[in-house]
């Protein structure tokens, strides 16, 4: 239905850069995703003043917010180490630019996206990404923009480098950006403070990490589910829904273990009626990982707004039997005992083992397993770029796997809306069952 018109394509480059460009060494957590996907997400927003023309306005503020988060404008850096068949990689923040793309879908609707079909996530959203299919080894831009234009709407989709920054780096980005387009700030003002970089803290650690060269290409193969099989529907917990879910978990521990989280909550919800709806053998092993900011985690901590990847896996493990068998308190106190296991002793001890026999996944993503990324704490709905907040976020494909949850702040505060990647089937019956519909509802 959706026809996409590229209209132009070009690089925008940070308004000013250094002459000797900083050079960013690459952490094992950052390593860890050099074969996966751009993470890719979207905002909707309502359509602007048809006098205004908007890609001019949005280039101008990128390339200042591009000036301040000048990691994004640069390049990743490969140099084959010839004597031992190993790789290095590094990021030079050279202020090569990034890649925006201006596209047109007129046809296409803001009801399209808010109310598609049966509550699937339409397949036409995909074309409105601009880094479908691209590796973090491929070595393109950093991040990659497109604006497209639609009948009553437009919808700004970026896809970046999981290498470079994590949600919580990429947001603060993108307040930034929207911020200097809605306020027009004068470009010979010194914009804000210089941005924290992370700097090496791997101490007994060389850098740059040589990673044998067999390691480094992108997977040939395709994984073993097809994305064919694949559907999305948007899942929305309402403020009254999650603090109801929070006492329910709560209610159903012990007095000593009565700190479990909304968030904790929610999350285990899915996770149970997931694996109750994917007709599993009680003795399959099921996980579910959880894509953790380390920032705060390490000793002595990161500040928070340190600029770069410090994401985390903590992987819950069990059976879909003891799943099955046990309730929503049992499964949400599985989970905070699992976060609380990551400390910064358990990092450098997998980094530390890491780097004595590099092994990069070529996804995330394992059978049996729900992964939930993204945070109901980004500030997704305060980027107003000068004709209203956005309606909506959604996430492109990028590593869309069987299980992957993406987690959003709905646009009603309070709120939690997760998009959920499953196979048709087991989609069709999570979003049909009753007992899980008591405290969701699909978008
Ligand atoms: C969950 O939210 C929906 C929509 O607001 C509401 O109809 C339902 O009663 C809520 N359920 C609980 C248990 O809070
Ligand atoms: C749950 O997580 C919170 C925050 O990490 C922690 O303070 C609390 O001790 C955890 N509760 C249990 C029972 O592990
Ligand atoms: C693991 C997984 O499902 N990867 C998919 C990521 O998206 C590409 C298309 O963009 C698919 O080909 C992969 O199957």
């Amino acid at each position: 239905m959706a026809d996409v018109v590229v209209l132009s394509t070009s690089i925008v480059r940070p308004d000013r850069a250094d002459s000797e460009p900083v050079k960013i060494h690459l952490t094992p957590w950052d390593l860890f995703f050099l074969r996966s996907e751009y993470p890719q997400r979207g905002l909707l927003f309502p359509k602007p003043d048809p006098e205004t023309d908007i890609i001019p306005q949005l280039k101008s503020s990128l390339s200042l917010a591009l000036t301040i988060f000048y990691p994004f404008a640069g390049r990743l850096v490969k140099t084959e180490n010839e004597n031992d068949e190993t790789a290095s990689f590094l990021v030079n923040c050279d202020g090569s630019g990034v890649k925006f793309i201006h596209a047109s879908a007129k046809t296409v609707s803001v009801n399209d996206i808010l109310k598609p079909v049966n509550g699937i996530v339409p397949e036409f959203l995909n074309r409105f990404f601009p880094a479908n299919g691209v590796k973090s080894c491929d070595g393109e831009s950093l991040i990659t923009f497109q604006v497209t234009e639609l009948k009553d709407g437009v919808f700004i989709a970026f896809g970046y480098n999981h290498m470079v920054a994590d949600g919580s780096s990429f947001w603060s980005f993108f307040n930034t950006w929207s911020e200097i387009c809605l306020t027009g700030v004068n470009r010979n003002k010194n914009l804000s403070p210089p941005l924290l970089l992370r700097g090496w803290f791997l101490d007994g650690i060389d850098h740059p990490i040589r990673i044998p060269i067999s390691e480094t290409v992108p997977p040939s193969s395709s994984p073993v589910v097809s994305s064919s099989l694949l559907q999305e529907k948007v899942i929305r917990f309402t403020r009254k829904n999650i603090s109801e879910l929070k006492s329910k978990a709560n209610g159903e521990v012990s007095s000593d273990d009565r700190r479990i989280s909304s968030l904790q909550a929610v999350t285990a919800h899915m996770w149970r009626f997931i694996i109750r709806n994917s007709d599993l053998n009680p003795e399959e092993v099921v996980h579910c990982k959880l894509l953790m900011d380390m920032r705060r985690r390490l000793n002595p901590p990161l500040d928070k707004e340190c600029f770069g990847n410090v994401v985390g896996f903590a992987t819950c493990t069990t059976t879909a039997g003891e799943m099955v068998g046990n309730g929503l308190g049992w499964a949400a106190l599985e989970i905070n005992k699992t976060v609380g296991l990551q400390t910064d002793e358990g990092f450098r001890v997998f980094a530390e083992s890491w780097v004595k026999e590099p092994k990069i996944p070529d996804h995330v993503g394992v059978s049996n397993s729900v992964i939930v990324a993204s945070s109901p704490w980004f500030n997704v709905y305060g980027n107003d770029f000068g004709w209203g907040k956005p309606i909506a976020v959604r996430a492109g494909p990028g590593n869309t796997s069987d299980g992957k949850l993406i987690v959003y702040p709905g646009i009603e505060e309070g709120n939690i809306e997760i998009q959920t990647c499953l196979s048709s089937n087991v989609l069709e019956k999570l979003s049909t069952d009753p007992e899980f519909l008591e405290y969701a509802c699909v978008v």
